[in-house]
């Protein structure tokens, strides 16, 4: 059974059977399965989801399903990530959002649980988000890192713009900026001039309390 869970989530959740998934999800837990185990059996089953999409066997609506079972499943899971109660220090400021044109938020709110979990302030700007919007943040919040996410070709782009919109205000060098989703890549980060590329949840979180260091480092050296 043990071995077996982690499958039973992918394909619960690959066959939009909501009852199956969190009755093996908290089974997981119980079996003391750890939380990040048990997304990624869960990122897994949407990987087949989309499969399945693609190949015209799922439609919108089967994908708006395996949505929601993800958002249901994780109200069961994120109180076991969160650290309740705790007084955490910050570990530095993020801005984050889900480009303009993608409406995609699951991977993008699984990076902020984890990031508000490691200690990060977060201000979450949700989807389809202008550039115009991520700079008027930054000149509000003075964020240390700006997080974009995008899941579609179309729209990944517009990663570019918004980091030429913080360079045309002359609010580039005032921060950090890590891009992720699925369509991304480390290659393409470099290309439009991200600072860095978060392959997952758990990575990201690694690479923004380096970018926040070397952001420390950077600022003592100006002055
Ligand atoms: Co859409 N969709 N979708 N969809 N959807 C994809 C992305 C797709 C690959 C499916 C497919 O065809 N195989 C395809 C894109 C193809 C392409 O661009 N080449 C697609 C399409 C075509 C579409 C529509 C155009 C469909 C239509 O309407 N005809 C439409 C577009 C809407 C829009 O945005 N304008 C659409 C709509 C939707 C729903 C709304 C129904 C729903 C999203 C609901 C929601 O998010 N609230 C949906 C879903 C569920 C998917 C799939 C099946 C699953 C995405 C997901 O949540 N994955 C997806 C298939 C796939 O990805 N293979 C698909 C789980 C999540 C945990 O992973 O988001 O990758 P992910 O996040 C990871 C990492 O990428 C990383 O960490 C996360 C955790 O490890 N990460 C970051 C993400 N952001 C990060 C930021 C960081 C760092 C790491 O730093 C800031």
């Amino acid at each position: 059974m043990s071995l077996d869970v982690l499958s039973s989530i992918k394909d619960s959740l690959a066959n939009l059977d909501m009852d199956k998934t969190i009755d093996f999800v908290k089974k997981a837990v119980e079996l003391g399965f750890k939380p990040i185990d048990i997304i990624n059996a869960l990122a897994d089953g949407m990987r087949v989801v989309g499969d399945r999409y693609e190949r015209g066997e799922y439609f919108v609506s089967d994908l708006i399903v395996a949505s929601e079972i993800f958002k249901e499943v994780m109200s069961i899971l994120e109180p076991l990530i969160t650290r309740v109660g705790e007084v955490v220090r910050s570990f530095g400021r993020v801005v984050i959002g889900t480009v303009e044109g993608d409406v995609h938020d699951i991977g993008k709110n699984l990076v902020i649980t984890m990031l508000r979990a490691n200690g990060f302030e977060v201000i979450d700007l949700g989807v389809d988000v202008p550039p115009k919007r991520f700079v008027e943040a930054v000149k509000q919040y003075k964020p240390d890192i700006v997080g974009m996410s995008a899941l579609l070709t179309s729209t990944m782009v517009n990663m570019k713009r918004v980091i030429e919109a913080l360079e045309k205000e002359g609010l580039r060098n005032s921060v950090k900026v890590i891009v992720g989703g699925a369509p991304i890549t480390e290659k393409f980060a470099r290309e439009i001039g991200a600072d860095a590329y978060g392959e997952n949840a758990v990575t990201a979180i690694e690479i923004c309390k380096k970018l926040v260091e070397e952001l420390k480092r950077a600022k003592q050296k100006h002055f």
